[in-house]
């Protein structure tokens, strides 16, 4: 039977799940729409359909962009599937106060305005279940210090994908220093200039070569440092 002629709402939970995830990867959203509302009528919780069919399925997504097996086209078709649910489920989860694994507030820094790597990584991050607040493009330090100070979360994420721009994001981290706030968070940058040396030299916790990888990271870092703290 061909994916036109399936009628989604003819199967059992376990197998809509696992078509749910195929539909993910294949970045059909009209059909990610019917899957979550279908999930959601016949009485999962809306934290429920998010981790076991799109958090799921994303991870799924993640591993073969990380294994170069998917490409950004497919990567971002498939996200834009997964942000097509959450549009459907981030009000359910709002209500009933459902706990996310932590926060992140992402942006490119100043003189940038590059942002299809650093859209894609917010939604991974959001796949990976974490709240994203996505400030957006060029953005100055006074811009990452209002969010921070406003949403307070557990991750700062910069992106650059200029030579010119990458060092902001020392000024960025100098001002956090300064400020005293260094580490109140844990600092992710990425971008196609970036490596690794330079995540080091700039004072960041980490250096994500990809959206994948900085998924992995946050939920790694978040993990580790709450469990440092009990
Ligand atoms: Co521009 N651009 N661009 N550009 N552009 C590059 C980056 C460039 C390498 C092209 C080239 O010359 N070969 C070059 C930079 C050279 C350099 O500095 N070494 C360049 C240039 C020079 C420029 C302009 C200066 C051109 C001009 O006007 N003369 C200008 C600058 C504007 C500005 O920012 N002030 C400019 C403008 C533009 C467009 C507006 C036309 C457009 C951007 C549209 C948009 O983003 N909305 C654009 C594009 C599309 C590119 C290329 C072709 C593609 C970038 C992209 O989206 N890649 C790029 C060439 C290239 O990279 N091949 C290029 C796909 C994306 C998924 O990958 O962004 O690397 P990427 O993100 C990855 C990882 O890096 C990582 O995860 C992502 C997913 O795996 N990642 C993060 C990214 N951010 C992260 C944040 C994290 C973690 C991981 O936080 C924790």
């Amino acid at each position: 039977m061909s994916d036109e002629e399936l009628d989604l709402s003819t199967l059992p939970d376990p197998e809509l799940v696992a078509q749910m995830h195929d539909d993910l990867y294949d970045g059909l959203a009209p059909e990610i729409v019917i899957g979550t509302n279908l999930l959601l009528e016949r009485g999962w919780s809306a934290d429920k359909v998010l981790n076991e069919a799109l958090v799921e399925g994303m991870r799924i997504v993640g591993i073969d962009f990380r294994d170069g097996i998917l490409f950004v086209p497919e990567v971002l078709l498939a996200a834009n599937a997964m942000k097509a649910g959450m549009v459907i489920l981030r009000p359910l989860l709002a209500e009933t106060g459902v706990q996310r694994i932590g926060k992140v507030v992402i942006g490119t820094v100043k003189g940038d305005i590059h942002d299809i790597g650093k859209n894609l990584t917010a939604m991974m991050l959001e796949g990976a279940g974490f709240e994203v607040i996505n400030i957006g493009i060029n953005n100055p330090v006074e811009n990452y210090l209002e969010a921070l100070a406003e949403h307070e979360p557990d991750i700062l994420g910069m992106s650059a994908l200029l030579t010119t721009t990458m060092p902001y994001m020392k000024v960025v981290i100098d001002e956090l220093t300064a400020r005293g706030l260094r580490d109140k968070y844990i600092v992710l940058v990425g971008g196609a200039p970036l490596n690794e040396e330079f995540g080091k030299a700039v004072g960041a916790d980490a250096y994500c070569r990809d959206a994948a990888v900085a998924a992995e990271t946050a939920q790694a870092l978040v993990l580790a440092r709450r469990a440092a703290a009990s």
